[in-house]
């Protein structure tokens, strides 16, 4: 054992090494830079002598593992892992302890006790995820003798999904190729592998989907699997479950069957015997995810059968290893006359309870697809018999890609703060997804992930906040957005009180900022035509509707927004009637979600004071100087700032600035040919034409 921890020393010391110089950002939050403060390092020190390592297993070795690495760097000490305690003061204990009070299996506790301090579970999961816990407690200069913390996470699934394509491709992605090397897998493990576990593990993320959900037959192949299994052996001692995303008619494409119909008994029969083949390789595989009769993927539909005979087929095939299907219920048609919105909705209450139990409906969190802003999808609330995953995008594929600072734990937060007032009121989506208001027995949080093969990760070194954002909010959702950007800040940037308090609040406002340059008052799926990049406003022909921006905004001679109450679509009767109260009438319904139910007049006066023209152009034009001021403040935080980290933040907010005039040109040049009002005072109309605008979208969708 004490060989092979030396091994994972050494590496996590040349990936994660502590170089004095400038910061790549591969580090992430897990830098471990010596702490600055002597003083408060000095006491760290001398409150610190041994490890007491526990009970042995893969998983404590991963905890003790990071102790010592975090500490070695942190308080530039090594300290020794002990089997028991020495008797002296200053153990850091690791205890598994199956009776210890706590909700559930992955939580810890954390306290001192005399002058030792335990990190204690009920398993050494829990412990794992405590030994981060008690380096964050560190990281963020917390003392020590304030240690107590007892917490367990409130979702059990905290997934990342992961649309990576067999070829190193990835969906939507932003940070470079996948960070999976399938081709060198499964005899190279790239040290890398490591490193990603140990980040996830870090923040409480515990399965991963490795692959794109518009799946490619490959993955399910003798030549795939081995490589998938590689990728879940190095995962497991961080306590991290691999799934796979399948394509539904793998039994027609590598099985030589001439159907997939999940009805058939040769194709259950298939997936039996594919899945007996996959747990003989990956013993904890997680399970299935799937996505089918949407965007073109196969599914049950292609035989008259529905979601749930597809998911069922699936789930019983999984049953007898405890793996779990996740079927998702990302579904929409192409109908010029009806609302995309209403789908999911439509397609999956009917199934309510028909679903086996070791199925579940992953959801995304709005009704259309992960739009800057979106209201909560109505079927959170719709399915009480039916476990629902949350499924929200890390990837910024609407935000702006990875030159947009945008900082997503508002976004996260303010769709499980919703209120569904399905059980009347309190009834929020949080409480839908943990399982606490339907009594789920499974609950899961998926995020799509923003990870690549850049050497930070993420691509905008912002980003990686929101990677870690979804972590946490996955573990406890009451955690506060400004909670955690703080956290996030003092491991990443910095901990100089006025510079944490400028980045703070930069994080903390940089959503609703993007929201008003490019989708203010609830306008939405206005941007570039398939790469969803800069703005389109004016899209009115595509592949099919409802992959148009005019399908959404409707901007007319009599105003603009998409009617969904009564004498619209009536997409609002979805809701509970208290929802639909409260935003069926122009008048009540809060200004972010406005245009997306209703079709307002462009002189209607709005509780601003303001008519909705007016404050269309207010948003964009406020919206876009934001931007300016971001770079303002960005620039305040120069002296406390790793130099490679804020020039990295500072170019993309020079491009963030660009694009934020591209959106604002278009849509205020765009919407004013239908309101034929002024460009209020005291802004300015905008220099360029719309049609040098279009030109500039236009060369975006040049191959
Ligand atoms: C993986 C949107 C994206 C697609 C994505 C799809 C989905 O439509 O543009 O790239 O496909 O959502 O979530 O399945």
């Amino acid at each position: 054992m004490k060989r092979s921890l030396q091994v994972i020393l050494l590496v996590l010391g040349t990936c994660f090494g502590f170089s004095a110089s400038a910061d790549d950002g591969y580090r992430l939050w897990l830098k471990y830079d010596l702490i600055k403060n002597e003083a408060q390092r000095k006491q760290y020190a001398g409150a610190i002598k041994t490890i007491v390592s526990g009970p042995a297993s893969p998983i404590m070795q991963s905890a003790t593992a990071e102790l010592q690495l975090g500490l070695q760097g942190l308080l530039g000490k090594s300290v020794a892992i002990q089997p028991t305690a020495s008797g002296s003061a200053g153990n850091i204990i690791l205890k598994i302890d199956p009776t210890e009070k706590l909700a559930n299996d992955e939580g810890y506790h954390l306290y001192k006790k005399g002058s030792d301090f335990v990190i204690a579970a009920k398993t050494d999961k829990g412990v794992l995820y405590g030994s981060f816990a008690f380096l964050r407690h560190i990281q963020t200069g917390q003392p020590l003798g304030e240690l107590a913390e007892t917490t367990s996470p409130k979702i059990q699934l905290r997934m990342l999904n992961h649309w990576d394509n067999t070829n190193g491709s990835i969906e939507r992605g932003y940070a470079g190729a996948s960070l999976w090397k399938w081709f060198e897998l499964p005899e190279n493990l790239d040290p890398r592998y490591m490193d990603y576990a140990r980040a996830n593990a870090s923040i409480g993320i515990n399965s991963t989907v490795v692959n794109n959900v518009n799946a490619s037959a490959r993955f399910l192949t003798p030549e795939y699997l081995p490589k998938v299994q590689a990728l879940a052996n190095v995962f497991r001692p961080y306590g991290i479950k691999v799934f796979m995303s399948i394509n539904f008619a793998a039994p027609r494409i590598l099985g030589g069957l001439g159907t997939s119909d999940p009805l058939d008994p040769k194709v259950r029969q298939w997936w039996a015997d594919k899945t007996k083949e996959i747990y003989a390789a990956i013993p904890d595989f997680g399970g299935f995810l799937v996505k089918a009769n949407s965007e073109g993927q196969p599914g049950p539909q292609d035989y008259g059968r529905n979601h749930a005979d597809g998911a069922n087929m699936l789930a019983e095939a999984l049953a007898p290893f405890g793996g779990v299907v996740i079927w998702r219920a990302f579904v929409y048609k192409a109908d010029p006359n009806g609302d995309r919105f209403k789908t999911a909705y439509e397609e999956f209450k009917p199934l309510d309870g028909t679903f086996k139990p070791n199925a579940m409906v992953q959801v995304k969190n709005g009704p259309i697809d992960f739009q800057p802003r979106e209201p909560f999808s109505p079927l959170f609330g719709a399915m009480p018999k039916t476990p629902l995953a949350m499924e929200f995008q890390i990837t910024q594929e609407y935000l702006g890609f990875s030159t947009n600072f945008v900082y997503l734990a508002p976004l996260f937060k303010e769709c499980l703060d919703s209120d569904t007032y399905i059980k009347g009121k309190g009834s929020t989506v949080a409480k839908v997804v943990d399982g606490t208001l339907h009594r789920y027995d499974k609950t899961a949080m998926a995020g799509v992930a923003n990870t690549g093969s850049d050497r930070n990760w993420t691509g905008h070194t912002m980003s990686q906040a929101n990677w870690y954002a979804f972590g946490r909010l996955a573990w406890d959702h009451t955690l506060s957005s400004e909670a955690i950007a703080q956290e996030w800040t003092k491991m990443t940037l910095t901990q100089e009180p006025k510079a944490l308090a400028t980045i703070t609040d930069l994080l903390l406002n940089s959503r609703e900022n993007y929201v008003n340059f490019t989708t203010p008052l609830g306008l939405h799926h206005i941007m570039g035509e398939s790469l969803h990049f800069g703005p389109q406003p004016w899209l009115a022909k595509s592949a099919r509707p409802d992959w148009t921006a005019v399908y959404y905004h409707r901007a007319a001679a009599d105003g603009i927004g998409f009617d969904r109450t009564k004498t619209g679509s009536n997409a609002l009767a979805q809701y509970a009637p208290e929802v639909q109260a409260q935003w069926g009438d122009p008048d009540t319904c809060p200004l972010p979600y406005l245009l997306w139910f209703h079709h307002v007049a462009w002189d209607k006066k709005l509780s601003t004071g303001r008519t909705l023209w007016d404050e269309l152009c207010h948003r964009y034009y406020e919206g876009t100087q934001s931007v300016a001021q971001m770079q303002k403040d960005w620039a305040t935080v120069k002296p406390e700032v790793d130099p490679e980290l804020f020039a990295d933040v500072a170019g993309r907010l020079a491009a963030q600035r660009r694009e934020a005039l591209w959106w604002r040109d278009a849509c205020v040049l765009y919407f004013q040919e239908f309101s034929k009002m002024p460009i209020p005072a005291p802004y300015q109309k905008p220099e360029r034409t719309l049609e040098e605008i279009k030109k500039i979208t236009a060369t975006y969708q040049l191959r």
